[in-house]
């Protein structure tokens, strides 16, 4: 079968973008997260060292909010991010037909509870479904071949508090919760509507039937013994408000913007944790070449609060966080674990997890603050190429930055036989940010699985 490409519109554009932006090391882009594909709805989890990042997928060339499933990211320095692929989808409920649209993930009992708006194939009426798992990356199965809850809205938000009651909130244009079970997957008590009130959700003008700012995207959490509930304000397009209380139920007081309308995209979507140390915001906007509001990306930024709890307000950037430490290339790492890049596409690999492929001469993968040391002598890297291959160079500081080795790749027979190939390096010291760039003849010319260095 041919082998087909998912192109996002505009790449040129990207890699253009890229070089127009500022020049200096740290300031070079790191938002949005994913630039492969358009992602959308960013819903953080931290568990075990690492952020793992569950969002949406805008579909390419999307004119509405055209999403089948959901993909999982994850970081443990909040800049170099591996792709786990999809673990969920639509397909994940028989019961299920369209709209694979904003949800969350949570931990309990050594389980994965991912709650999820979708539209009920019997009725059409949008509800909130529940898929489990046993691990953070999937995958994950219906829990309940059935909703869990459903009155025509949309956007599920959980939040498990300190004496063990979990809640699910969700809604637009109203915002509703119910207790859950220890279970997750069963509640007990009936649905509860939050009234919306103005000293709650602020104040709207001009729209009668939607009198405060609430319009959708909760995302409840609690820090230091006060609730917050962090939400997509007013429409169209949305800002992100928030809202805090002294317990899960209210009564809320509205505090005021936490990120203004920006970007190119007309909706917007609040996840917020706390992460070895620091406080981050992911939200989405329309970055990427051929962005907007149907083909969103998700981006981070760091924040501190102020002494009293209040958030300030946050403005969207390119930069992005900063990188929590650096990363060892003296242990294997995923070729699909990525910083940025201009090109590239990942796909399932026949020997697990995923590789990167597609790849064209000039492509490149940036890894950021990668930690050399007194230097690295030879590049290893798992490869494989249905064509006559090409060269992995690898080079510094930017894809046109010193050339520190280069390992030629043959053909392998298949895009997925694959070989382990390895090369001199020299001149990689210190703590530098390394580009895998693609080089060769024409078309596509090889994948690349996993890399590692050699002291
Ligand atoms: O992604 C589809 C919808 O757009 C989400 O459910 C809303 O929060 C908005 O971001």
């Amino acid at each position: 079968m041919a082998r087909t490409r998912r192109v996002i519109a505009g790449a040129a554009a990207l890699i253009l973008a890229v070089l127009l932006l500022p020049s200096a090391g740290a300031a070079r882009a790191d938002n949005p997260i994913v630039q492969h594909i358009y992602t959308a709805d960013p819903a953080p989890l931290v568990h075990n060292g690492r952020v793992y990042l569950y969002t949406g997928h805008d579909e390419d060339g999307s004119t509405y909010f055209t999403m089948r499933d959901w993909r999982v990211f994850s970081s443990a320095d909040m800049v170099n991010w591996t792709d786990h692929g999809s673990p969920l989808s639509l397909a994940t409920f028989a019961w299920a037909d369209a709209n694979a649209w904003a949800g969350q993930v949570v931990a309990r009992n050594n389980r994965f509870y991912w709650y999820v708006p979708v539209r009920q194939r019997s009725n059409g009426q949008m509800v909130i479904g529940v898929a489990v798992a046993d691990s953070p990356t999937g995958p994950f199965r219906d829990a309940l071949g059935r909703p869990l809850v459903g009155n025509n809205e949309i956007d599920p938000t959980v939040f498990i508090d300190d004496d063990g009651q979990a809640y699910l909130y969700w809604g637009n244009p109203n915002l509703s919760y119910v207790r859950l079970n220890a279970d997750m997957t069963s509640y007990s008590g009936g649905v509860t509507r939050i009234p919306l009130t103005t000293a709650g959700f602020g104040t709207r003008t001009g729209n009668a039937s939607r009198p405060t700012l609430y319009e959708e995207g909760p995302w409840v959490y609690k820090r230091n013994g006060l609730y917050y509930n962090v939400f997509a304000a007013e429409c169209c397009s949305e800002f992100i408000g928030y809202s805090t209380a002294p317990g899960p139920t209210g009564p809320w007081t509205y505090r005021g913007t936490v990120m203004p309308r920006q970007g190119t995209s007309f909706t917007n979507h609040p996840g917020v944790i706390d992460f070895n140390g620091g406080s981050y915001f992911f939200y989405h906007n329309g970055a990427l070449p051929g962005g907007g509001g149907y083909t969103r990306s998700v981006a981070v930024e760091k924040f501190t609060y102020r002494a009293d709890g209040t958030i300030p307000a946050l403005s969207m950037s390119t930069v992005g966080a900063p990188q929590i430490g650096s990363l060892d290339p003296y242990v294997r790492q995923e070729a699909e674990t990525i910083a940025f890049s201009s090109g590239v596409e990942t796909e399932p690999a026949s020997e697990g997890g995923r590789n990167v492929g597609y790849l064209e001469n000039g492509d490149w993968i940036k890894v950021k603050g990668v930690a050399f040391g007194a230097g690295a002598t030879a590049f290893t890297a798992r490869v494989a190429s249905a064509t006559a291959g090409g060269t992995v160079e690898l080079r510094l500081g930017s894809p046109t930055g010193t050339r520190v080795g280069g390992c030629t790749v043959p053909g392998t027979g298949g895009w997925q036989n694959w070989q382990t190939v390895s090369c001199p390096v020299t001149g990689a010291t210190g703590t530098q940010d390394l580009y895998l760039r693609v080089a060769g003849g024409s078309g596509y010319l090889f994948n690349l699985n996993w890399w590692q260095f050699q002291r």
